[in-house]
């Protein structure tokens, strides 16, 4: 997978490129990364790339020309590549898109999948150029930042994530939270087993796998109902489904329920 990032702040991305498992990816080149400044597709003394907006409003907008062509650049070296906008106006980022987003296959004619990701900064973008290029826009949250870099990192890390040989253990990109079941995960504790006056759940230690298993499932079902319900709506668990996780959660003591946020 290759990401094209067109942006005036490449700074903002290198801390993360070098970190974790991000930096990791990337070193292992499961992922490629390259930056595209539209300043340096400006010819004017000024290197302007935004302008103000006509009709007097008060902001000023990402201009059409050095966008463009930092745009363009891009698919000239990967013509398959999808061009995703980053904007509060695009549709909402989530864990389902991430899986679509990896499915998507590179058109037959062309190499690796790539992505084009155009990071506006200002009151957002000459509304012709994402007329003109955007095959998505994409926003991460109802709240607005002062551009789309921590966007595209979010939606970046998101999909490497799901790249082959990226995560240890290979399930374990499906089980996360919101993963292929929608639900959330249930809590984990390490050693020591008693801080605080909190004890690790007896259930975690008994070594029966099956208990475990059964239990830990019953309680993602509760927590995801008390936390969040309209996940529990979408992830289609019967009321039975539901009822016999709330019947397995009453083995636990009021100390562990409380804990593991299944008292309701
Ligand atoms: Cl993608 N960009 C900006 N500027 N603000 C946002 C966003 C994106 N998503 C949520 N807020």
């Amino acid at each position: 997978m290759k990401f094209f990032v067109v942006t005036l702040f490449e700074e903002m991305f290198h801390a993360w490129a070098e970190s974790g498992l991000v930096g990791q990816a990337l070193k292992k080149q499961n992922f490629q990364m390259e930056f595209i400044n539209p300043r340096s597709f400006t010819s004017d003394v000024h290197q302007a790339v935004d302008d103000k907006v006509y009709g007097g409003g008060d902001g000023m907008a990402a201009m059409f020309g050095p966008w463009s062509e930092a745009i363009e650049f891009a698919m000239q070296k990967e013509p398959s590549a999808q061009v995703i906008f980053l904007t509060p106006q695009g549709e909402s980022w989530n864990q389902k898109k991430v899986s679509e987003f990896l499915q998507r296959k590179p058109s037959q004619e062309m190499g690796i999948r790539s992505f084009v990701f155009v990071c506006g900064r200002y009151a957002g973008f000459d509304e012709r150029l994402v007329k003109a290029y955007a095959d998505h826009e994409i926003s991460i949250g109802d709240y607005v930042l002062n551009g789309g870099e921590l966007a595209a990192m979010v939606v970046m890390e998101s999909l490497v994530r799901g790249l082959p040989g990226v995560l240890g253990e290979s399930s374990s990109f499906r089980k996360d939270s919101f993963g292929e079941e929608g639900l959330l995960e249930c809590p984990q504790f390490t050693r020591p087993q008693s801080v605080k006056g909190m004890d690790v759940p007896s259930f975690l230690l008994s070594g029966h796998h099956k208990n475990i298993e059964a239990l830990s499932r019953a309680i993602s079902i509760v927590r995801t109902k008390n936390r969040r319900p309209e996940l529990l709506e979408k992830a289609q668990i019967s009321s039975k489904e539901l009822e016999a996780a709330e019947k397995l959660i009453r083995q636990l003591s009021e100390e562990e329920r409380d804990l593991l946020g299944v008292n309701s």
